[in-house]
């Protein structure tokens, strides 16, 4: 079988700026948008750009994730030629060994990726929330005849630090990179996003006769190796919506850019269909008692009380004389009478008892970056043991 471009989707990172979000669950399986999970839109990306055979690379926490692929059905990637696989790091018995970093993984993965002898190999991250035609990407870096490419996005120079930094020349060539520098010389950042000629990373990879000990990972080794040996690299330049929702922070404004209409990518653009495994539950009920507004409701839910700027996932349970602002409502959880919460991640089947008081200030002045509360999976919440310093409490170790 011979496709010419497949994708691997690294989706093996502890994330643990997540906190608990991802005590016992990947990454990419949060949930996010009301009925999403993060890794909908790099999956959905693939389909919606004809690359039809995706290998998933999973490490910590794999099950919830696993379950949630399953055969692949809800993106059309449930098929004989190609599809979507799961890769734990235990496949190989002889050489059975924990993934080392990102390239360190699809080094230990190659004899899949060998099965479909591609040209080009598309390497995605797992945490990552954007629309993008990826094939678009590939013709780019077929027309500049790459070795690689990088998709780059410009960020704030505040940020610039938590990246890889690239400065090109007119043409849109690398001639610089530094991964996540101290002081960052440009704000052309990657996005993680890279298009390989599978037979030049081979190379790199140390499958060749190179040094294997330090090609562990892309952003530290493997690009900053290929620019050093003057291997052609060109940025690509992305201009939409893209988001790293790799801390609690940048999930929570991630899912608040959905509520605002000019940051929304759910409701714009919407022949590039986001695809996810959706419960089967009857339409939301909204009673006589609610108020709703700004908030993105989903299936199943029953809400009696007053809901503003939220994102409210299917199943959950809002009772009356309840208020609830700022705040994402996972799966399944349940606000009981009289409660009011702000500026928190209340993760799935979490029940929060009668009258109690969760997250920082109503006040919308105050910075919901310092005062973000997450309360824990499947947990029921005693009124007493929340008193306002507890919450401070958790939101400090949830970071
Ligand atoms: P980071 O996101 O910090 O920077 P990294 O931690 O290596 O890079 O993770 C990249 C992706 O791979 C994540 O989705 C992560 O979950 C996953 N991953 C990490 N280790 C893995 C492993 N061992 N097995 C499987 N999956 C794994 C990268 C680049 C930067 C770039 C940012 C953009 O290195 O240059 O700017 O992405 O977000
Ligand atoms: P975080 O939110 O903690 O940064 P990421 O998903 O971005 O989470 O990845 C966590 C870090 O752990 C990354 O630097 C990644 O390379 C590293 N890592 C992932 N798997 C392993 C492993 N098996 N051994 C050592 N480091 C790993």
């Amino acid at each position: 079988m011979q496709k010419e471009c497949i994708a691997m989707l690294l989706a093996g990172g502890e994330g643990s700026r997540l906190g608990n979000l991802t005590k016992d669950r990947a990454k990419p399986a949060v949930p996010f948008g009301g009925k999403y999970r993060i890794i909908d839109f790099p999956l959905s990306n693939c389909v919606n750009s004809r690359i039809d055979t995706v290998g998933v690379l999973t490490q910590y926490q794999p099950l919830e994730l696993n379950d949630y692929i399953g055969n692949g059905q809800p993106w059309d990637l449930d098929r004989n030629d190609g599809g979507v696989h799961i890769l734990p790091p235990y496949q190989k018995r002889e050489t059975s060994d924990w993934y080392k970093g990102t390239a360190n993984a699809i080094k230990q993965n190659i004899p899949f990726i060998r099965q479909y002898n591609p040209t080009y190999l598309l390497i995605l991250s797992g945490d990552h929330i954007y629309k993008m035609d990826y094939s678009k990407m590939l013709e780019y870096h077929k027309k500049k005849k790459a070795d690689c490419t990088i998709a780059v996005i410009n960020v704030p120079l505040s940020e610039a630090s938590r990246f890889g930094i690239l400065n090109t020349d007119e043409d849109g060539k690398i001639y610089e990179f530094e991964e996540k520098p101290q002081k960052p010389k440009s704000t052309n950042a990657s996005m993680g996003i890279y298009v390989f000629t599978f037979d030049k990373l081979l190379t790199y990879l140390g499958c060749e006769g190179e040094d294997t000990n330090s090609a562990n990972d892309f952003g530290k080794h493997i690009i900053p190796r290929m620019l050093s040996k003057g291997e052609t690299i060109y940025a690509y330049s992305f201009e939409g919506y893209w988001k790293d929702v790799g801390t609690i922070e940048s999930l929570w404004e991630s899912n608040m850019d959905l509520i605002h209409l000019d940051s929304n990518i759910l409701y714009t653009n919407t022949d590039w269909k986001i695809y996810a495994r959706s419960p089967i539950l009857p339409p939301h009920y909204i009673s006589p008692t609610a108020s709703v507004k700004n908030c993105i409701v989903s299936e199943g839910c029953y809400i009696e009380g007053t809901l503003e700027d939220c994102v409210i996932f299917h199943g959950v349970t809002v009772e009356e004389n309840t208020l609830i602002t700022n705040s994402i409502l996972f799966p399944g959880s349940h606000i009981k009478k009289g409660s009011c919460i702000h500026y928190a991640v209340i993760d799935e089947n979490t029940a929060i008892a009668e009258n109690s008081f969760i997250g920082s200030s109503a006040n919308k002045t105050v910075l919901p970056s310092k005062n973000l509360v997450v309360i824990s999976k499947d947990n029921y919440m005693e009124q007493s043991k929340y008193s306002m310093e507890n919450f401070i409490i958790e939101a400090a170790e949830a970071k």
